[in-house]
Order: structure tokens, then C-alpha cells, then sequence
């Protein structure tokens, strides 16, 4: 089984679409492991996105990142990553497909609503941004063999 960090951006929590979207991931079939509502910091915020450290849009991305509270979570199933992109959509919303969820939700680049990890190993990495290790939950669950 895999793990990957889904993290609801502030305006996904000021639209009031925290439960419209992991619902998206609960639908699909995978497995909600951890959960919580943080304020992030400019450490965790960097953190997250050093990959575009030098990029023209990484300041006003930390700004918005840190402008209000996000929901961060951890989804876990097989190939948890790659089905959590393909949920998401294209990085522009207002490329990526209708039924994704940028594609539903989203207009801006800025503003996609929401962070899928890229790969296995981007995802043990950005987990523990956000987590300690007891805060995920290992537990089985009754559709598994339904899936
Ligand atoms: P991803 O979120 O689809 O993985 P990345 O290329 O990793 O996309 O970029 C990280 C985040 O940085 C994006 O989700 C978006 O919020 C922001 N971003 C990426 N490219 C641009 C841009 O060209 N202008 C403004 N913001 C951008
Ligand atoms: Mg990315």
C-alpha cells in the first residue's frame, strides 16, 4: 500500500470545499489515514515546495500558502500517488479536465485548491511536513476486499 499527502490550500477552506473534495478521494476507493486542520508555517510552507525555490511564483506561493488555515491529509491505498493526480488534474485549472477536481473547482494557477504529492518519494518526504509518525493510522477497513 501506498501513502501520499493531499493538503486543501486556504481557498479551498474559504470556498467551503474541504468535504466536497476529500470526498473525491474517500469515492475513488482510498483510504483516509490522517487528518488535520493546521495553520502552516513559512518553515513548512518552504518546505513543502523546495523544488521551486528561485521560481518567480515561489514567494506568492509561500503568501498564499500561509495566508489561513489548510486541511492537510494522508490518503493511502495502491498507487494512492498517481490516482491522487490523476483526481486532481492539471496543475491550471483552467486546462485541466472537467470532472478533475481543478477542472470542477478552479480558474487560477495561484489558486488550484489543493496539493497532491508527485511520487513515492515526494510523498514519505511531505508527509512528515505535516505528520509524526503516530498520527497516521493504520486500521483495516470492511470495503477493502471490494475494491
Ligand atoms: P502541482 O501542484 O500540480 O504539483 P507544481 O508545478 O509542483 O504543480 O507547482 C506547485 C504549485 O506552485 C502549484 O500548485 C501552483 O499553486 C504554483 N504554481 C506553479 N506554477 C505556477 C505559475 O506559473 N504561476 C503561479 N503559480 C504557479
Ligand atoms: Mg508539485
Amino acid at each position: 500500500m501506498q501513502r501520499t499527502l493531499v493538503f486543501l490550500k486556504p481557498n479551498a477552506i474559504q470556498r467551503r470545499l474541504v468535504g466536497t473534495i476529500l470526498s473525491r478521494f474517500e469515492q475513488k476507493g482510498l483510504k483516509l489515514v490522517a487528518l488535520k486542520m493546521v495553520s502552516v508555517t513559512l518553515e513548512q510552507a518552504r518546505d513543502l515546495y523546495k523544488e521551486h525555490i528561485g521560481k518567480e511564483f515561489f514567494n506568492p506561493l509561500l503568501d498564499f500558502i500561509t495566508s489561513g488555515p489548510v486541511v492537510a491529509s494522508v490518503f493511502e491505498g495502491l498507487n494512492a500517488v498517481q490516482i491522487c493526480r490523476n483526481l486532481v488534474g492539471n496543475t491550471d485549472p483552467s486546462i485541466a479536465s472537467p470532472g478533475t477536481i481543478r477542472g470542477d473547482y478552479g480558474i487560477t494557477v495561484r489558486k488550484n485548491l489543493l496539493h497532491a504529492s508527485d511520487s513515492h518519494e515526494s510523498a514519505l518526504r511531505e508527509i512528515k511536513v505535516f505528520f509524526d509518525e503516530e498520527e497516521i493510522i493504520s486500521y483495516s477497513s470492511c470495503t477493502e476486499e471490494h475494491l
